[in-house]
């Protein structure tokens, strides 16, 4: 439930910035990305609610929706899983799809090729996503006809998803490459990430899927499309805005070494788990009888000791980083000559982030800036309304933990006292009306002449 509400929060926040006259066509693509999954996550987490609702009084009161007896049925809990969960399959892919937007355009020195079309295929995943869930029970008996439509749908959903890897090619084409760790982590995606979505197609097909479901092949094509995908995007991202959210750059060298590891160690580990997948190993097996199949399997776990010293390398990078951060430093606030807004703060921004409302002319807004000598305003600077840090979001949550707790181990009393405590911090936490405070004018004006110091000295 709070996943949704902050969903409605982000959603509303950008209906109400539309109305000064934003133009939604030059918000940056990962601007998109965020609306489009905050859609899906407002529109699907309320079916997960729901089923753990029904699980609970299942497991509680005795009710059968979820039980083989009395009109259950253990399919409905599976089904009901995947409504919310495929959905939230793009939940996870969305945003890096996003952050990739922003690195290509980033490291080819270009505008992202085919804003509009980005858009759109954004949308189109966002709604396609809520009409393929059943591909995770073709063998269920629901028979031809059902399993032909979301086969079908499942195969669609694929050309927006193809549509946004040619942009991103056609991006890079004929641009200034810059192979800095984001975008060597972006170009490791594209070329693993194809791979998952096509094996993905291959799942789709009813007639194959009878063939693969449950076998070592849906496993790799699932880990293809997330680590390939998600993880890889997340490691990217990190390597993008780590400057701009701590200050410093992570060490490119470590950097490099974990990318290496990632990429070579999943391929290690997950093109055995593809060929056995097709010789009928199943998941889930503590052992395997047949010895032929012994050989894969210790393959796939080289790959997966070399994915493991790419986590050590990341650590190591973590490590190292922070201990040359002086080194690293970024004192610009622009350390790869970034394209949109938030590289024109200062890095890490002030928490007020901009002094004035930036007045944006380009989805490539602040590439459009440098291009026009844009000088950042010296004086006039007025106090800024700011919202108030509140411990109570914490609290609330860690209640909540234990009441779900106490919930799951039938421990009546303690899940009575957590659930009234809760609620009586929900209703404190409404009569709290010290919520805003100002930045007075003058430690704006400190806060932006020092920005301007260090920018003389280093631009
Ligand atoms: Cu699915």
């Amino acid at each position: 439930m709070g996943t949704t509400l902050s969903g409605v929060n982000l959603i509303a926040t950008i209906v109400k910035m539309r109305a000064p006259g934003m133009d939604l066509m030059k918000m940056p693509v990962f601007t998109w990305t965020s609306l489009c999954t905050n859609a899906l996550i407002v529109a699907s987490f309320p079916i997960l609610t729901v089923t753990l609702a029904l699980l609970s009084l299942d497991r509680t009161i005795g009710t059968n929706f979820f039980t083989n007896e009395l009109g259950g049925n253990p399919m409905l809990y599976v089904n009901l899983i995947w409504i919310w969960g495929h959905p939230e399959v793009y939940i996870l892919i969305l945003p890096v799809f996003g952050v990739f937007s922003e690195i290509v355009s980033t490291f080819s020195g270009k505008r992202l090729f085919g804003y509009t079309s980005m858009v759109y295929a954004t949308v189109v995943i966002t709604i396609l996503s809520y009409l393929v869930w059943l591909h995770h029970f073709f063998t269920m008996g629901s028979g031809a006809s059902v399993n032909s439509f979301f086969g079908i749908t499942t195969m669609i959903i694929s050309i927006p998803t193809g549509a946004k890897i040619f942009n991103w090619l056609f991006t890079m084409y004929k641009g200034r490459i810059r192979f800095e760790v984001p975008m060597l982590w972006t170009i490791g995606f594209m070329l693993t990430f194809v791979i998952g979505g096509m094996t993905g197609v291959m799942l789709a097909v009813p007639p194959a899927d009878f063939v693969l479901h449950n076998s070592l092949f849906l496993i790799a094509h699932f880990h293809n499309v997330i680590i390939g995908g998600v993880v890889f995007g997340v490691f990217a991202a990190i390597n993008f805005w780590f400057p701009k959210a701590f200050g410093y750059k992570l060490d490119d060298f470590w950097g490099k070494v974990s990318f290496w590891c990632w990429l070579v160690g999943f391929w290690v580990a997950f093109t055995p788990l593809y060929v056995m997948g097709f010789m009928g190993v199943t998941r889930r097996m503590n052992h395997f009888d047949d010895p032929s199949l012994q050989k894969w399997f210790i393959i796939a776990a080289i790959g997966a000791l070399i994915i493991a010293a790419g986590i050590g390398a990341f650590l190591i990078q973590l490590f190292v980083s922070f201990m040359n951060r002086e080194k690293l430093r970024d004192v610009t606030g622009d350390p790869w000559g970034g394209r949109t807004l938030e590289w024109a703060t200062s890095s890490p921004p002030p928490d007020y982030n901009f002094a004035f409302t930036p007045v944006v002319h380009d989805s490539d807004s602040w590439a459009d800036m440098k291009d026009n000598k844009y000088t950042r305003p010296l004086t006039g600077f007025v106090a800024i309304h700011m919202p108030k840090n509140t411990e109570m979001g914490f609290i609330i949550a860690a209640i909540s933990f234990v009441l779900g707790f106490a919930l799951i181990w039938h421990m009546w009393l303690v899940a009575a006292v957590s659930f009234v405590v809760m609620l009586a911090a929900i209703v404190k936490h409404t009569f709290n009306y010290k919520r805003d405070y100002y930045i007075p004018a003058e430690e704006v004006t400190r806060t932006e002449e020092a920005h301007t110091r260090l920018l003389e000295r280093h631009v």
